[in-house]
């Protein structure tokens, strides 16, 4: 259950503050900032998580797995960019480069602390 917990947690609030959900610090030079190398290092290990069967898909019925730790709310639909249903590695990557992007309000390529505090609240894509 535990176990399970983590994991949603990595679909819900995403890269930083799953990790550190985990135990794990994203901010791997531990310069108190969350590059976007950082943030998307910390992503792939939450999609290969999500990604039970390793297909390199996030499929429907691990995204209905998920929902199920969200309220039946599918946080990962605005990812799927192509609308096939399931989401690619690279729409992933995408929809995480995107959410950065969104919340580093200064531009200058890495989340300070209170950009991670506003991305951790936000949860989901
Ligand atoms: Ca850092
Ligand atoms: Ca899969
Ligand atoms: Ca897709």
């Amino acid at each position: 259950m535990i176990r399970h917990l983590a994991v949603a947690s990595v679909l819900l609030v995403f890269s930083a503050s799953a990790a550190a959900a985990q135990g794990m610090n994203p901010d791997v030079n531990k310069d108190g900032l969350l590059s976007k190398a950082e943030s998307l290092a910390a992503g792939d290990k939450g999609f290969a998580r999500i990604d039970q069967n390793k297909n390199g898909f996030i499929d429907p019925d691990e995204q209905a797995r998920l929902a199920k730790f969200t309220g039946g709310k599918n946080t990962l639909a605005p990812a799927d960019f192509n609308k096939d249903g399931k989401v690619s590695k690279e729409e992933f990557v995408k929809a995480s480069t995107f959410r950065f992007d969104q919340f580093d309000g200064n531009k200058d390529g890495k989340l300070d602390k209170a950009e991670q505090t506003a991305l951790k609240a936000a949860r989901g894509f």
